[in-house]
């Protein structure tokens, strides 16, 4: 497997479960304005979205969108999915909730928008976080272990600590609780983030 990623980018969140299962794995970070890799490819030719995170499994098929990605990861590392009859349902309704909910409203941080569009986000996004923070099951957002989801949170709680979100205290808590995790560490580390 390869992970191609861009730090700070919303890829940390599959870079983070391949650190935590301690399997095997390629990655090569991106430059996601100019789309030119770290050894010099054109990252369009790996996918014409131009967007990170984009995992090339042994096969060589490609897959985007955190959504399938994480949602693979978690098929294939199932410690870090969700058990149960509805388990694989309410997990992409957590990644598919954090995806357009939280992910997609810090655009305004992202592509210099103005002041005003910035505290309309920002309100928007810790209201939206309140709401997991007020169904969250116990130290993590499905119970006592993180699942892809939480690491796609991080990476939310992360950005917002950047832009001085307010962030709802249970959710704050559980980015604590990741971000004291080795392999969490780990990961900024290799990003040099930490
Ligand atoms: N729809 C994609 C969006 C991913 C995305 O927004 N990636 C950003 C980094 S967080 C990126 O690579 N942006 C570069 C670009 O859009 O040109 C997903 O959900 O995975």
């Amino acid at each position: 497997m390869k992970l191609y990623y861009c730090p700070w980018a919303c890829s940390l969140a599959a870079h983070i479960v391949l650190h935590e299962v301690g399997a095997p794995f390629a990655n090569e970070s991106v430059d996601i304005r100019t789309k030119i890799t770290a050894s010099g490819a054109d990252f369009n030719s790996v996918t014409r979205k131009g967007y990170v995170p984009a995992l090339r499994l042994d096969d060589g098929e490609i897959v985007t969108e955190n959504i399938a990605v994480l949602d693979y990861l978690a098929d294939v590392y199932p410690q870090f999915g969700l058990d149960g009859p509805l388990g694989r349902t309410r997990l992409v309704e957590a990644l598919a909730y954090i995806s357009t909910e939280l992910h997609k409203s810090f655009k305004p941080f992202w592509h210099n928008g103005t002041d005003e569009q910035k505290a309309a986000a920002s309100a928007y996004i810790t209201a939206r976080m309140r709401y997991l923070g007020d169904t969250i099951k116990g130290d993590y957002l499905f119970g006592d272990q993180p699942t892809v989801a939480d690491f796609y949170l991080f990476v939310n709680t992360r950005w917002a600590e950047r832009f001085g979100v307010e962030i709802p205290p249970a959710i704050a808590a559980i980015h604590q609780r990741l971000n004291a995790r080795p392999a969490v560490q780990a990961t900024l580390r290799a990003e040099g983030l930490a």
